[in-house]
């Protein structure tokens, strides 16, 4: 590999790449200076099949979700995640986020109840972050936990049990704030639950007043988006759950909507053949700011983790076409067990970036001429042809630049550190 990857030919083929995007009116200088600037949020619960590190956890229980797999060597606290997420961010080019959920808190071998978690449970991941130059973003977590039993958290009709919830909210959103303060970057703070019912609810209208009731109550602590950016994530079904979901599309829209929040699409939660791309222009009317979760569903919300396909590029280019990658938090959202975590991860993240270096380099303009002169023969012929352009050669000369591994050398890296690392933890 040594041979094929040298800076020369790298430098060489970019060059002719750059004189043909030029002639077709884009600038790849300029957008390899737009891609220093993007930023995805990487989620850590790739590293640990979601499991956390709360003292006494069975790992991954309820939600409605599932890590499926038993590939050997996930990390077991807080040293291990942090150093295999130190790896894959090795490999991939540019500087980004890393997205926490609360159960990685570390309470120094005590149990903490969820309600009473508090920042410096989260001081090693800030001087970690600090150290690597990264953003963090937050999640509360309402799953794997006695009290999310019953199915339902914050839309619960046991006051007691939403009261516990609602605690832990305001707990994570006062976390999420510092993060967001001690890193000068606002920390998106998503929240997720996964209430709902395995067969026919007949109240379905009573748990989503009693949500909406939580969700205010919940917000009627007011932070500075300057630290905190509040998201709310709906779901069509999951396991156990697939007959009624409290915290539905229609439901967080209007949420957002009303309650100035982001909204959080992820792409496994929609029926199989809608997709979140063509929500992005739609949503961009009405809400300032978005949260994706990009995944690859397969059949179901499976979080496989995520390639370059149809999809993603769609999500991408709309990004680009809508002008919104100030508007736009891009995360990932995935969880293999099956194969190799450090691998799962630098998959998702660097197809992620080639898809928004493709819709970068996409010579938008001359597509939307084609349209707007009502020649759609062209525009279809356009798009076709423009998928074919050299633009390896930039993302090449991007990785080259930011000094990560050039095309499928960081494979070799993983598969090195799985030796001397991830094997030898019992
Ligand atoms: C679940 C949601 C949620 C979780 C994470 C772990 O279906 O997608 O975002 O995957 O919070
Ligand atoms: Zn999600």
């Amino acid at each position: 590999m040594q041979k094929i990857y040298n800076e020369t030919g790298i430098n060489d083929n970019y060059q002719k790449a750059k004189a043909l995007y030029e002639s077709f009116g884009v600038d790849t200088d300029s957008v390899l200076e737009e891609m220093k600037k993007v930023s995805i949020s990487i989620h850590c619960w790739q590293g640990d099949d979601v499991g956390g590190f709360e003292v006494g956890s069975a790992g991954l229980v309820g939600g409605g979700i599932l890590a499926t797999g038993n590939h050997p060597g996930k990390a077991r606290n807080g040293d291990e995640l942090r150093q295999d997420l130190t790896k894959a961010l090795s490999l991939i080019p540019g500087k980004h986020r890393v997205n926490l959920h609360a159960i990685y808190a570390e309470t120094d071998g005590k149990f903490v109840e969820r309600d009473e978690i508090s920042i410096e449970h989260f001081d090693k991941w800030i001087a970690w972050a600090k150290d690597q130059g990264l953003g963090i973003d937050f999640n509360p977590t309402y799953f794997s936990h006695a009290m999310a039993e019953s199915g339902f958290t914050l839309s619960s009709k046991d006051k007691r049990i939403r009261d516990f919830w609602i605690r832990h909210t305001h707990r994570c959103r006062e976390i999420a704030a510092e993060i967001g303060r001690e890193l000068g970057s606002p920390c998106v703070n998503n929240i997720w639950i996964p209430d709902g019912c395995k067969d026919l609810p007949v109240d379905r209208a009573g748990y989503r007043q009693i949500l909406k009731e939580s969700l205010d109550e919940i917000f009627d602590i007011k932070y500075d988006k300057k630290y905190l950016l509040d998201a709310v994530e709906c779901k069509l079904f999951g396991i156990g759950s697939e007959a009624y979901v409290v915290g539905s599309h229609e439901f967080y829209m209007g949420y957002a909507l009303t309650r100035d929040t982001l909204l959080c699409l992820d792409a496994g939660h929609f029926h199989p053949t809608e997709v979140i791309s063509d929500k992005i222009s739609s949503l961009l009317t009405y809400i300032d700011e978005l949260l994706l979760h990009v995944s690859r569903g397969i059949r179901w919300d499976s979080d496989h983790v995520v390639i370059l396909n149809d999809e993603v590029l769609a999500i991408a280019q709309e990004i680009k076409r809508c002008n919104a990658f100030n508007k736009v938090h891009f995360g990932l959202d995935f969880f293999d067990a099956s194969i190799n975590r450090i691998m799962a991860w630098v998959i998702g993240a660097r197809a992620s970036l080639k898809a928004i270096l493709m819709a970068l380099l996409e010579p938008t303009h001359l597509i939307k001429e084609a349209e707007d002169s009502g020649n759609l023969g062209k525009r279809l012929a356009l798009m076709e042809e423009f998928k074919t352009l050299p633009f390896v050669a930039v993302w090449d000369k991007f990785c080259l630049d930011q000094g990560v591994a050039i095309g499928a050398q960081w494979i070799d890296d993983v598969e090195r550190y799985e030796e001397e690392v991830l094997l030898k933890r019992k």
